[in-house]
């Protein structure tokens, strides 16, 4: 009895008295276990309260179905250290790991511990540990028979994720949280399992998948128009144009600079006449300026993160001091959305959230004190920016995108943000951030992008050319060689850099960027129809070369070469050696004169598909399918098959049936090939009208004929 009690005592002083203690790590027991999905298991720990850790992960929580079935191998061990809460993983042997979200380093996850705690980083190194933009708690391994598994660690807390050969394992700073785990035949089921908890990416704009430009910053005004007239004048096709902060009035939010940029909605109308969209950047931080109309709304509404003590919060960020709406606050939200209803009237387009972990530049950790306060509401309790922090960007997205809705409901909001959180990938869009102009990370961009998309988020891309520093015509031309296939293709350059366009670095560079560019444009159908997809089970666009071939252990490593969709295997200029998939896959040429540049990458096709793609266009307003062209390549028994998704490319009109999906399949009967569409779903009628050009691409060369694909298109090889 009197020892018991001793030990009672000592356990107390443990877990109350941290600072006199190591770290005393405690078992924790599983209080339920239960299936909520197809081979989705969820995990509850002793002392978990689902009031006091809302999950911001989990899209719409999953029904409980039953009893986990016998023979499931992966139970979480929970465990909490001086009272702080953890989860962790024995993996089998032989386990690769991926996932992570945004990270610096390889691919392959093994052996790697993460901070998450959203961090503004620029200059992050290329594998030195610090800590990124974003957090997504979720980690997922393939095992050595190809069979795959995933864990979701249901926390915003400040954590660490760590990566062993023996387990996966997850140290947060916070209350007791549940664990989800995927157990399924594929990487590729596992990273769908995904999207059917966090929810995937709604259609974005058909004009977001076009190349788009970026300078921090292009001002004034007429600078903008000049960039966009030098795209059209140079026939390099580009549909976006960036507006980084110079545009603001002293770098107050939601304002123009009277001088530089008096009439934005000249801007824009300018913008929209040659063919382009406009983005235009809002950061989270408010001017603390008495006479700044969002300032003193914000402030009579009550609506800014707060101090430990209670006053309203300001920390140094662009303008100067200023004060940071509380997002987890109903009433903050509401105030946020409102306000994009005049902005967007300037004929604005798309918004870029940046600089929300939130980067704040006078306190010691770069962002907010751990101990600020916010208030909560609905389902999200009030607490500390320890709680906090790293979901702060992606409620200020989801407040951007609801915005934007209120106001614009019968378009596609297209958002981009810094910060984010796992889940994210239902508000915005994301870039890497500040990388620089080295070939260090230019080849990181690889693994940086596949990571983000095998963690739920399908649209990234990093700043083209590179952020930070100068940039040489040599690293530029590799750079849009490969770079030109991110899902989101952007070039971006920091102030005080040289000028990154893809004319910047001399003909020679231009000629690359062009070829580079068409490329990408002639690919549109086929990235149009990726979109799609990854809006329907979250399957990311740019996937990584082992998806091909998940048994092949040979290809667990690849981050030089990727996929794009299933069928395109991109193999960048620097690449060296790549571990490539067996098969058949056979060499593409898109543009004239693109297998011959240096600077391109390798694009191959994969034996058994066909690939859909248009004509060179200057921008996506113009019409791709005119006419449509279908690459086929023909599997070892002579057989092809594919699709293609097209809509309006905006708008909601293709919930309602206005869409076409269609199946296209191929067949080799002696020495003829026929393609035809074996399937049609949907009303809306694609430009061609069912006519298609037709080219088979074999060993021996390539065989085209076009016609009409109803009656099916007869090749002759
Ligand atoms: O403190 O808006 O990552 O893309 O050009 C830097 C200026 C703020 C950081 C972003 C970068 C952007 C820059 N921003």
């Amino acid at each position: 009895m009197k020892y018991i009690c001793i030990k009672t005592a000592v356990i107390y002083l443990f877990t109350t008295l941290p600072l006199f203690a190591s770290a005393f790590t405690q078992k924790v027991d599983i209080t339920k276990s239960v299936m909520v999905g197809d081979r989705i298991a969820k995990f509850i720990p002793a002392g978990y309260d689902a009031k006091s850790i809302p999950s911001f992960a989990i899209d719409k929580e999953p029904r409980e179905q039953g009893a986990l079935p016998p023979n499931w191998e992966l139970i979480p061990d929970f465990t909490s250290t001086n009272g702080k809460a953890n989860a962790s993983l024995s993996i089998p042997e032989g386990t690769s790991i991926y996932g992570g979200g945004e990270v610096t380093g390889p691919l392959l996850r093994n052996g790697k511990t993460i901070k998450l705690w959203n961090t503004d980083s620029g200059a992050y190194g290329v594998d030195n540990g610090k800590r990124l933009y974003q957090s997504h708690p979720w980690m997922m391994g393939v095992r050595k028979d190809g069979t795959a598994f995933g864990i979701l660690f249901d926390t915003s807390w400040k954590a660490e994720l760590s990566c062993t050969n023996q387990k996966i394992e997850l140290k947060s700073e916070g209350v007791p949280f549940r664990v989800f785990i995927i157990d399924r035949d594929s990487p590729q089921a596992v990273v769908r399992g995904l999207s059917e908890l966090t929810g995937t990416m709604p259609m974005i704009p058909r004009w977001a998948l076009g190349y788009q430009q970026s300078r921090f910053s292009y001002t004034p005004a007429n600078r903008v128009i000049e960039i966009a007239d030098t795209f059209r004048q140079k026939k390099i096709p580009c549909d976006v144009i960036w507006m980084d902060i110079d545009y603001m009035d002293g770098y107050r939010i939601f304002t123009f600079n009277p001088t530089t940029f008096p009439n934005p909605k000249a801007v824009n109308r300018d913008l929209h006449i040659r063919g382009f969209h406009s983005a235009w950047m809002i950061d989270p931080g408010a001017k603390v300026d008495p006479d700044y109309f969002v300032y003193k709304s914000g402030t009579e509404n009550d609506i800014w993160v707060k101090t430990a003590d209670g006053k309203n919060f300001t920390g140094d960020a662009w303008p100067g001091a200023a004060a940071f709406p509380d997002f987890t606050y109903p009433k903050a939200n509401k105030w946020w959305r409102s306000l994009y209803k005049d902005f967007l009237a300037q004929g604005v387009d798309g918004v870029w959230n940046d600089v929300n972990e939130p980067q704040i530049n006078d306190t010691p950790n770069k962002t907010m004190p751990e101990n600020n306060f916010h208030r909560g509401g609905g389902k999200i309790p009030a607490g500390t920016h320890l709680q906090y922090h790293n979901v702060y960007g992606f409620l200020m997205v989801k407040a951007s995108r609801e915005g934007i809705m209120d106001v614009r409901p019968e378009k596609r909001p297209f958002i981009l943000t810094r910060s984010n959180f796992l889940g994210g990938q239902r508000y915005a869009a994301t870039w890497t951030g500040d990388n620089g102009s080295s070939w260090e990370h230019l080849k990181m961009s690889v693994p940086m992008s596949l990571t983000l998309g095998l963690s739920g988020q399908p649209f990234s891309g990093a700043d083209i050319g590179g952020f930070l520093f100068n940039a040489n015509a040599d690293l530029f031309g590799n750079w849009i060689g490969f770079g030109a296939f991110y899902p989101f293709a952007r070039g971006h350059a920091c102030a005080g850099t040289n000028n990154k366009e893809p004319w910047a670095f001399g003909k020679e560079i231009e000629d690359a960027s062009r070829i580079a560019l068409e490329r990408r444009y002639i690919l549109l159908p086929y990235f149009y129809t990726l979109l799609h997809e990854a809006s329907t089970n979250g399957m990311p666009i740019m996937r990584p070369v082992f998806f091909a071939d998940p048994k092949d252990l040979s290809l667990r490593a690849e981050e030089e070469a990727f996929l794009i969709g299933d069928d395109l295997l991109i193999i960048p200029a620097f690449a060296n050696h790549p571990n490539l998939p067996k098969g058949i896959w056979r060499e593409l040429s898109l543009v004239e004169g693109d297998k011959q540049n240096k600077y391109q990458a390798k694009i191959k096709l994969r034996g058994g598909s066909i690939v859909p793609t248009g004509k060179i266009i200057q921008n996506t307003n113009e019409k791709s399918l005119d006419p449509l062209t279908l690459l086929v390549c023909l599997d070892s028994q002579g057989q092809a098959k594919g699709t293609m998704y097209w809509d309006a490319g905006d708008g909601w009109t293709f919930k309602k049936g206005d869409y076409s999906q269609q199946t296209f399949t191929a067949e080799k009967d002696g020495n003829t090939v026929i393609v035809r569409l074996a399937d049609q779903k949907g009303k809306y009628k694609t430009e061609n009208n069912n006519m298609a050009v037709v080219k088979v691409i074999t060993e021996q060369g390539i065989y085209h004929a076009s016609g009409d694909l109803t009656e099916g298109i007869e090749i002759k090889l």
